[in-house]
């Protein structure tokens, strides 16, 4: 059991990474695909205090995707054109495999991963991974503040960003008396924690038209439910991405005493189809992921499937599961 306190083993791999950062003039920080605000939070803090304090570095925070969280806070994607990959270290924040970034074709020369998704396989490099943080931008928190460099109203808004986003407003597993600490100290900037809610909780009309689609073709069982959406449904509802569903998932956590509940989007004929499961307590969705190649954390996890058949052999897991 890991205990509330921030112990020797941690210390000494985050002096560890440190040594790392040390040793490379070029530097990616580089989070999942979809980049939710625990990845941007992650790359742009650590980013901003490594460019501090390592001002003849280059640092580079590179996406391939816009993130909405630039109307509250500064966050910088960076132009690579000149980056040399071959002599840079990569840090792979709030994921711990390069594949699952938007660069996985890239060769970096050495990586870290900083983590608290669950793995099989430990990674074959330097790695931080605590799967009991509910936010990644806890174990940042760590590492900066470890070196006393959380200077800054931005960098202090950014793990702030990560831990409120990841951990639903601080409902979730995972949130504790420690987490509570990491927040307290960082208030002592002034963090723009109203306009961040208001951007996490904003809605736009369309956004509730899906909802109600999303709604009224939920597939209802006593103990859960499953959400499809096939490629062939365009026709009637067409959508741009899987976001439009997923951004409701967290809405039936408290419907009567679901215990486990899926998404399964496909947008286009033969394209795979991403599977979103989020369950409560004991029910471990994250388990049943990880066999399909995904992986997550035990009430939320995501993997991708080829077929419908493997749909249905995901569903009998499932159903196997929320009678534990
Ligand atoms: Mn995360």
């Amino acid at each position: 059991m890991k205990t509330n306190t921030f112990n020797k083993n941690e210390k000494e791999t985050f002096r560890e990474i440190r040594a790392t950062i040390e040793k490379y003039q070029s530097i990616v920080i580089l989070g999942h695909t979809h980049p939710d605000g625990d990845a941007i939070g992650s790359a742009q803090s650590l980013s901003l205090a490594l460019k501090k304090n390592y001002p003849k570095k280059q640092i580079y925070t590179p996406y391939k995707e816009k993130s909405n969280w630039d109307r509250v806070l500064p966050v910088v994607y960076s132009d690579i054109t000149n980056l040399k990959w071959e002599d840079s270290l990569v840090i792979l924040v709030d994921c711990h495999e390069l594949s699952r970034t938007n660069y996985g074709e890239m060769k970096p020369k050495t990586m870290i991963a900083i983590d608290h998704h669950q793995f099989i396989q430990a990674p074959s490099f330097l790695y931080w991974i605590d799967a009991s943080r509910v936010a990644n931008c806890e174990l940042i928190y760590e590492f900066l503040n470890l070196n006393q460099w959380i200077d800054s109203v931005d960098i202090a808004s950014f793990l702030f960003l990560g831990i409120f986003t990841d951990s639903g407003s601080f409902r979730f597993k995972g949130v504790n008396q420690r987490t509570f600490s990491i927040i307290s100290k960082l208030f002592s900037w002034p963090i723009p924690y109203q306009k961040i809610e208001y951007r996490e909780n904003n809605k736009t009309r369309q956004d509730i038209e899906n909802f109600r689609y999303l709604l009224d073709n939920v597939d209802w069982y006593p103990q859960g439910l499953f959400f499809y959406y096939k490629a062939a449904d365009q026709k009637n509802f067409p959508v741009a991405n899987e976001k439009v569903f997923t951004m409701h998932i967290n809405y039936f956590r408290k419907i009567e005493d679901k215990k486990i509940w899926v998404f399964f989007t496909q947008l286009k004929p033969n394209d795979p189809i991403r599977v979103n499961a989020r369950s409560i307590g004991k029910y471990d969705v994250a388990k049943i992921c990880l066999q399909f190649g995904g992986g997550g954390h035990q009430n939320a996890a995501g993997c991708t499937l080829k077929t419908w058949a493997d749909v249905e052999q995901f569903k009998s897991l499932v159903e196997k599961e929320w009678v534990k």
